[in-house]
Parts: C-alpha cells; sequence; structure tokens
C-alpha cells in the first residue's frame, strides 16, 4: 500500500524558490564533474535561503526518528526537461538547473562523493528504468526494490543520499520505501539484536559495481550505540552465515517493512536519507519507456571526507 510521508516536508516558499532557482540558473552552464564547479557550488550553497540552511544543519546534526528529509517544490523547469534518457549507466554531466539544486543542498550537508566503479564516478546520476533491465536489483530495475543501505557492502558508503524528483512514473505506482532503525529497534527482541550486532553477515556489492567487487569479510549488521545503532543491510545483497542470523536478518526485514514509509515522489521533491540510519527501496512499477518515464537524480555525500582520502586521487570527489 501506498501513503504518503508520515512527516513534516518542508516546502519551499515561493520566494525562496526564485532565490535557489537564481542560485542554481548560475552554475549554469557547466560541467558537473569539473572540480571547479564543484567548488562555485559549495560556494554557493552558503547563499541558499537561511531558513533551507537550518533545516539542512539540524538534519546533519539529528536525522531524527526516520532518518530522512523531505524538501517539496524544488525548481526543477519541468517544462523545458528533455525526454527521460533510456540508455544504460545514464549520468548527469552538464549542470542543469535540477543537478545544480542537487548539488547545492547537498554541498551545504556535506562533501559530494561518487564511487569510479559506479557509473564511472560521475556525482550526479540518473535513476530512470533501461529497457531490458526490468528485473535489475538496481535502479536500472523497475521490479521491487529490496531496502537497502547504499552501497552497503563500502567501506566508504555515503552518510546521506538524495534523490530528486524530475518526473513521476505514469501510474503514480512507483513508491520510495523507506525505514529507519530507530523506528524499528524496539519491535526486535534482544536475542535478535545480539545476533544482529555478531559480524554473521556478508554483503555483495551491487549490480552497479559490477560482478566481483567488494571482498566477503563478515561484518555486523548493527554497529555501534546499543540504544541508537548504525544499520548496514541490503536485504537483496547480505547473506546470513548461520541459521540463527537468517532468522534474526528475517525478523529486522519484517520490523523495517512495519515502520517503512512509501512515498510516490512528485517532481521537484528532494528525498535526503540519512544512510547509516535508514534503508530505501522502491515498489514496482511499469515503464513505458516513451521519453516520459520517471526520473530521479542522485547524489551522495560524505561527513568526513578525510576518511577516504587514500582512496581519492588528488583529494577529488570520486573514490576508486
Ligand atoms: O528508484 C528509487 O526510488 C530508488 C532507487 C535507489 O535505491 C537508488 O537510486 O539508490
Ligand atoms: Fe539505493
Amino acid at each position: 500500500m501506498t501513503v504518503s510521508l508520515n512527516l513534516a516536508a518542508t516546502t519551499v516558499a515561493a520566494e525562496d524558490h526564485a532565490a535557489v532557482r537564481s542560485l542554481a540558473a548560475s552554475l549554469t552552464p557547466g560541467l558537473v564533474d569539473d572540480p571547479a564547479w564543484v567548488n562555485r557550488a559549495r560556494a554557493l550553497s552558503c547563499a541558499l535561503p537561511e531558513g533551507l540552511r537550518r533545516v539542512l544543519r539540524d538534519f546533519r546534526r539529528c536525522s531524527g526518528q526516520e532518518g530522512l528529509l523531505l524538501i517539496r517544490d524544488l525548481p526543477i523547469d519541468a517544462s523545458s526537461l528533455p525526454p527521460t534518457p533510456t540508455r544504460p549507466l545514464s549520468v548527469q554531466r552538464d549542470a542543469t538547473i535540477p543537478a545544480a539544486v542537487l548539488v547545492l543542498f547537498m554541498s551545504h550537508l556535506g562533501e559530494l562523493v561518487a564511487f569510479r566503479p559506479e557509473k564511472s564516478g560521475a556525482l550526479v546520476q540518473d535513476v530512470v528504468p533501461v529497457p531490458g533491465q526490468e528485473q535489475m536489483q538496481g535502479n536500472a530495475g523497475s521490479t521491487r526494490l529490496e531496502m537497502h543501505t547504499e552501497n552497503a557492502f563500502h567501506p566508504h558508503r555515503p552518510d546521506f543520499l538524495a534523490l530528486l524528483c524530475l518526473r513521476g512514473d505514469h501510474d503514480g505506482s512507483a513508491g520510495l520505501q523507506v525505514a529507519s532503525i530507530r523506528r524499528a529497534l524496539p519491535l526486535l527482541p534482544d536475542d535478535v539484536v545480539s545476533v544482529l550486532a555478531q559480524p554473521r553477515f556478508v554483503t555483495a556489492a551491487p549490480p552497479s559495481f559490477g560482478a566481483g567487487a567488494g571482498d566477503a569479510v563478515p561484518q555486523p549488521v548493527l554497529r555501534g550505540s546499543v540504544d541508537d545503532p548504525d544499520l548496514v543491510v541490503d536485504f537483496a545483497a547480505t547473506r546470513a552465515l548461520d541459521p540463527d542470523a537468517e532468522r534474526a536478518l528475517a525478523v529486522l526485514q519484517e520490523a523495517l517493512i512495519s515502520v517503512g514509509q512509501t512515498a510516490v515522489l512528485s517532481p521537484g521533491d528532494l528525498v535526503i536519507v540519512d544512510n547509516r540510519v535508514a534503508v530505501h527501496g522502491r515498489t514496482a512499477f511499469t515503464p513505458r519507456y516513451d521519453g516520459q518515464d520517471r526520473w530521479l537524480q542522485r547524489t551522495f555525500v560524505h561527513l568526513d571526507f578525510r576518511r577516504s582520502r587514500a582512496l581519492r586521487a588528488l583529494d577529488g570527489h570520486v573514490v576508486v
């Protein structure tokens, strides 16, 4: 069942809408992956309207029970959007208004980051259905996408991911699902929590990284604080190593589904997920490949960029 997100969305006021659009416009034309452009966007993000900066800053400190922030009515210039791309591995190289809006908001939250093996390390990636990839457990698919921590297998997975909706799907059935461990933890029996906190799980890399990426070192699914743990799991890629661990994983999945929320995004909606405490997925939908299919743009952020420095050439934004 699709319900709307049960959380206070921040709706961008008319005067802020104009201010955000004008900042984004001053970043066009440009090349998203050019470090100089990213630097300009970071500097300009300090000129975002104060209310929006405060929302981002507070969310960075505490992402709340849902681990989720929804900002609505952002300028995406819907009337001049080109057809939704259909090619595999599509990314946004040119600085368009939507890409600039996404980068402005996310550079205010932290440092943009991408992964070289995934979509060639592009900082802004298209999330679009691709012909022939309908069954893929990745964002090119249109079958149900299991809930996951983004890049759960990766030691430098993003702290936050953002999805900006440019177009919804034809039938309004593609629902972004988000569930946080903060909501699910009280539902978990102690013995399940204890198993989930032990290194009894192995997570493979997602298909977007290509075959054979990642290693198979057993890891816990719950980490850090007992009261407010981090969650690292991918229900399509995490394998339990013994029957008790398998049972614990199933209980966790059920708890997350029961507390999860599903939202059909509208054009101009920006969802920011705290990838440390919340997992996300998507319900199935039916693409038509007619240029009007669902289209989101995605980017990732790290909070402590220094930690991944050894894997980022020239202190750039791409992890090898
Ligand atoms: O299609 C969606 O709504 C989400 C896809 C996804 O998990 C992602 O792009 O990271
Ligand atoms: Fe994802």
